[in-house]
């Protein structure tokens, strides 16, 4: 009950070129999955200079956004959209800090990342840039609009 004063909310998770070439992206799916969100976009992704630049364009002045726009087009990346009561805020916590030294365990960077440079994931920082990368990086046809079916599966 209190659950359903919060808001449903979508955010834009992304396995980095490292999570996706050290063989992490299933871990890192089945931790949303399990968490209980709900997966509405998915795809491997070799990502363009250009999207990088408009996804990263808030650290446009920051010293180490050459090289930050060279890691997330150094490989494919694997694109998610995810769904659920305060998603958001959620998945950043699912994450862990941005330093993953500093990351608690349990968290996708404490258990499997040590660089900042290199920290496996992303996730969007508010709900707005929940919609706002979303859009960025999926075309309108490559989400899915769903509902878990009711039917048991497995009778
Ligand atoms: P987060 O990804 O936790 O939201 P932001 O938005 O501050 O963190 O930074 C975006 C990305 O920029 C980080 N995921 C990381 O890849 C990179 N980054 C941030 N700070 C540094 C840094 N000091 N050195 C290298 N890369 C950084």
């Amino acid at each position: 009950l209190v659950a359903s004063i919060e808001e449903v909310e979508e955010t834009y998770v992304m396995v980095k070129p490292d999570g996706v070439q050290r063989g992490l992206v299933g871990d890192i799916i089945s931790r949303f999955e399990k968490k209980g969100f709900l997966l509405k976009g998915l795809k491997l992704f070799q990502c363009p200079k250009e999207l990088a630049e408009e996804h990263y364009k808030e650290l446009k002045d920051k010293s180490f956004y050459p090289k930050l726009i060279k890691y997330i087009t150094s490989g494919p990346v694997v694109c998610m959209a995810w769904e659920g009561i305060g998603v958001v805020a959620s998945a950043r916590k699912l994450i862990g800090a941005t330093n993953p030294l500093q990351a608690d365990p349990g968290t996708i960077r404490g258990d499997l990342a040590v660089q900042t440079g290199r920290n496996v994931v992303h996730g969007s920082d508010s709900p707005d840039n929940g919609h706002r990368e979303i859009d960025l990086w999926f075309k309108q046809d490559e989400l899915c609009e769903w509902v878990p079916a009711q039917e048991p599966w497995l009778k």
